[in-house]
């Protein structure tokens, strides 16, 4: 807990290390009531931080030390200083070896940062700032050490014994403990730090990489998961092999291994050679987890595995780097799943989650550029804005210099910077270097925080068969950010002509028409670009891709925007005309919902929206993508003051038309899609994955019909399947459903099926929590006190109260304020107990600008509780004080 003021730390304020440690030697002896650290750490003067001998000043966290010397010299009270969070002590040489041993306390660790226990296992989770709770230590990313970590524990209840890089020596004592030592070969500062010890079964694989080096691979998990450790082995190879293709990077370990926790704070971690997941990115197997879930076990093995170049080999400079290595591996990993499986798709997911989500934290109390200037608390910046926006502006740099420039830049980058700690003005570097390029306006992206606003008008001369397009850029102001310099904005865009067809294009100025798609780079507060050879008025195409993070606007009417849905040639605009169109049907029938009209939808999407259905051409995945509406969340974030009945209302009386409209095509796509599932064993692929989608969606609407033929496809569907995507979505949407009985009773028969499966109760906590029907707040609160429930797991915590608080605007946004109430609560119990996780369940109620005058004073009335709650940790500090601010 904070006991002194919150220190805001800058990032114009980074100066070099005065110390560097060139080996770090840790010894860990493992007990039920403690654990005793000794670290030898083999240290130098940095010659680059200049000349003298200054004061050494140590990172720690509740440490109790127990001895220090230098040299062998063991030293007194009076030879260092013990502050808050700190060890300060005078060196006498330039190169000296410091020894200290700690007493920590895993066991008590309910934060899961440090060393900590996970049900009877010993984890550790470093990143950012934790291992300075587990030793003194130069706990900082440019401080990059080779390890060595000898682990000792009882024999019995913690056979194995990991640490990171390669096992070299191990053995067994009389007294019934065993020990085992591990080195890494490559220097890594010490959030990459990790350590194991548990009862675990592993799943073993091997990997030969490209130079022919056979690479040991290993999933270790507690034995009654062992047999849904494949689907993770599986995409591990994929990772491996796609990175040698697509990156020409190599594994450079003997051994790659991944251990499942069931306490986690996030979903994993690339400790080097070591990774640590969280069960729920891990396990997977048809029977217990959904197709989403398979597609997120795969994406985020990647992630990990592809930090060991991005990340790992090539580190950050500091935390205010934090983007060079997520940003970028987001981006890696978002190219693997498109190449895995169906890259529209791909990309139509990850921008409606940045729409939805990223564009509200950048115009909230949290906004931050990408490469944030000042923090109190590190753990706050994990965002989305530093991990998707981020992993945008590093596509923005793809898209303009091309995906040859662009691998010629990383390869650059990783040539000149492996071993280094750096920041992203070296990245961007190695991007203009080995293209001849500037990006110095470009980097505007990584300094200036908000979403651009990009409008666009068009203006056609016949007579000159020209066509202009002219586009006006601004940037709302943000929190120390009130006026913002034009961005460089790639803006792909194609002509379509009056049968849909894309017209070749010429720029002004050019000798002649290449192409029907091109990169604009839009640099300029109002910019216009004129086409020649347009013999006719075009429809224009607009950001094809979604080739920048911005927000769009141009006038198109319903009709074009049906067109484009039908004739677009690129996939992902074709699905972004459907949604500009959902969204001002939905804006329209949100409106006659204020005033108190009858509710009447505007009848082209059912029939915009038939046609797709009825196409059986199309790619099943698209057509579910397309059927789906956008969401409240969607619908509250680009609303000027968001009115959720009204939106929710809205929508679901949209959800019923077309459920009702559609009853015909919905029913024969169910039918056939849910005959082949029957005869057809489950498959993670991306063919399997869409039939499944197009079935569910398709229940989820025919459900609309209330009609008992369709409650008993639902209910065989639910009892039938043999895999969870098709079990789940019939649970959902029967208990979204007027038929109470059989709801409580797929509860009952779900919960008694899958008691003993902690990821499989998440779903059922979180269909729940999710659900709009009245009366939500009562029945989360009710399920808090389910056996299977516990604060002190954060996947319950997400689960329960993280679905209620974000995925159920009605009942958590009630006009009583008790939604605001419960999550403060919440907030303040896990302030104590977990601050990480408690900061991050915060977000909703940080949203307070978004809504009505009343609900603006019950939000602001719970964020000043909380504040004044008592000792708040820095996370919730910042959060909430910045909220007020
Ligand atoms: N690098 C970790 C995140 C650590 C978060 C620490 N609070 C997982 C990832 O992005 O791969
Ligand atoms: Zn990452």
């Amino acid at each position: 807990m904070r006991t002194e003021q919150p220190k805001v730390i800058h990032l114009k304020d980074y100066q070099a290390p005065e110390y560097l440690i060139d080996e770090t030697h840790l010894t860990f002896e493992l007990y039920e009531d403690r654990t005793l650290v000794h670290a030898q750490l083999v240290m130098r003067r940095n010659p680059a931080a200049g000349s003298g001998l200054p004061p050494l000043e140590l990172h720690g966290q509740d440490l109790e030390l127990v001895s220090l010397s230098l040299n062998d010299r063991e030293l007194g009270l009076g030879d260092y200083q013990l502050g808050e969070s700190t060890l300060t002590l005078q060196p006498d040489s330039a190169e000296f070896t410091l020894d200290s041993s700690v007493v920590i306390r895993p066991e008590s660790n309910t934060a899961l940062e440090g060393l900590y226990k996970s049900g009877s296992m010993f984890c550790t989770q470093c990143e950012a700032e934790g291992f300075r709770k587990i030793t003194w230590y130069l706990d900082r990313p440019d401080v990059m050490s080779k390890f060595t970590t000898t682990v000792s524990a009882e024999q019995h209840a913690y056979p194995i014994l990991l640490s990171n890089g390669n096992p070299i020596a191990s053995g067994s004592e009389d007294d019934g403990r065993h020990w085992a030592t591990w080195e890494d070969p490559f220097k890594k500062p010490a959030y990459l730090f990790a350590l194991v010890a548990g009862d675990l079964w592993c799943v073993e694989d091997s990997f030969t990489t490209m130079s022919g080096r056979e690479v040991a691979l290993r999933i270790y998990v507690e034995p009654e998961n062992i047999d849904k450790c494949q689907h993770a082995m599986d995409s591990l190879k994929k990772s491996m092999k796609w990175d040698e293709e697509a990156y020409g990077r190599e594994y450079d370990l003997d051994i790659f291994m991944i251990v499942a926790v069931n306490d986690f704070n996030m979903g994993a971690m690339e400790n080097k050679g070591l990774n640590i997941f969280n069960s729920s990115a891990v396990l997977a197997r048809a029977e217990t987890a959904t197709d989403a879930a398979h597609q997120r076990v795969e994406a985020i093995v990647a992630h990990e595995y592809f930090h060991n170049w991005s990340g790992n080999r090539v580190t950050c400079r500091d935390w205010f780097q934090l983007s060079l290595k997520e940003g970028f591996t987001v981006f890696r990993d978002a190219q693997f799943s498109s190449d895995m499986n169906s890259a529209t798709v791909k990309r139509i997911e990850d921008v409606a989650y940045l729409r939805t989500h990223q564009f509200a934290e950048d115009a909230g109390p949290m906004a931050h550029s990408v490469r944030p200037e000042s923090f109190i608390e590190i753990s706050n910046f994990y965002t989305l804005t530093v991990y998707e926006k981020g992993a945008e502006v590093v596509r923005m740099i793809q898209t303009l210099l091309g995906a040859e420039g662009f691998r010629k830049g990383s390869d650059l980058y990783f040539e000149r910077h492996d071993g280094q700690a750096v920041t992203v003005d070296d990245f961007v570097k190695a991007m203009e270097d080995a293209n001849g390029v500037d990006l110095a306006q470009f980097k505007r992206w990584y300094s200036q925080s908000g979403t651009p606003r990009l409008v666009v008008s068009e203006q056609y001369d016949p007579q000159a068969q020209s066509y202009s397009l002219t586009f006006r850029q601004s940037c709302p102001p943000t929190p120390g950010q009130p006026n913002k310099e034009p961005f460089v904005i790639p803006v792909a865009l194609g002509l379509l002509d009056a049968n849909g067809a894309e017209i070749a294009l010429r720029l002004q100025g050019e000798d002649a028409a290449s192409g029907t798609t091109r990169v604009l780079a839009v640099s300029e507060a109002e910019q216009t670009f004129t086409f020649v050879d347009v013999p006719e008025r075009p429809l224009p195409s607009l950001l094809r891709g979604f080739s920048a993070p911005v927000k769009l606007e141009f006038p198109y009417s319903r009709d074009q925007l049906m067109f484009l849905m039908q004739h677009d040639s690129d996939g992902f605009n074709r699905w972004e005309a459907g949604q500009q169109l959902s969204v001002q049907v939905l804006q329209e029938l949100i409106g006659q919902y204020q005033r108190g009209e009858p509710l009447v939808m505007d009848e082209r999407l059912t029939e915009a929206l038939r046609s797709l259905l009825q196409n059986e051409t199309l790619d099943a995945a698209m057509v579910a993508e397309m059927l789906s509406l956008p969401s409240e969340a969607y619908l509250t974030e680009i609303s000027e003051v968001a009115d959720v009945d009204a939106i929710h209302a809205a929508r679901e009386f949209a959800r019923r038309e077309l459920g009702n409209g559609l009853f015909e095509p919905l029913y024969q796509r169910y039918m056939t899609n849910r005959e082949v599932s029957r005869q057809t064993a489950y498959e993670a692929s991306a063919e399997h994955f869409a039939r499944r989608a197009l079935q569910n969606i398709a229940l989820a609407y025919l459900m609309f019909s209330e009609r008992s033929d369709i409650l008993s496809l639902c209910l065989d569907q639910f009892d039938n399947a043999d895999n969870m995507t098709e079990r789940l979505s019939a649970l959902a949407s029967l208990i979204n459903s007027p038929f109470e009985e059989k709801r409580a009773k797929a509860l009952e028969t779900f919960a008694e099926h899958f008691k003993d499966n902690p990821l499989v109760m998440d779903q059922w906590f979180s269909v729940q929590a999710a659900s709009p029907l009245p009366g939500g707040l009562e029945r989360v609160q009710a399920l808090m006190l389910h056996p299977a429930f516990t604060l002190k797991n954060p996947n319950k915590v997400r689960a329960l109260i993280g679905a209620f608080a974000n995925q159920n605007l009605v009942n958590f946004h009630r006009a009583d304020g008790s939604g605001y109430r419960f999550l403060a609560d919440q907030v303040i119990t896990l302030n104590a107990l977990n601050p990480q996780i408690a900061s991050r369940l915060l977000a909703p109620l940080t949203r307070w600008r978004k809504y009505d005058s009343a609900r603006q004073a019950l939000m602001k009335g719970e964020l000043e509780r909380i504040l004044a709650s008592g000792e708040l940790s820095s996370d919730v500090y910042e959060v909430v004080s910045k909220s007020l601010a």
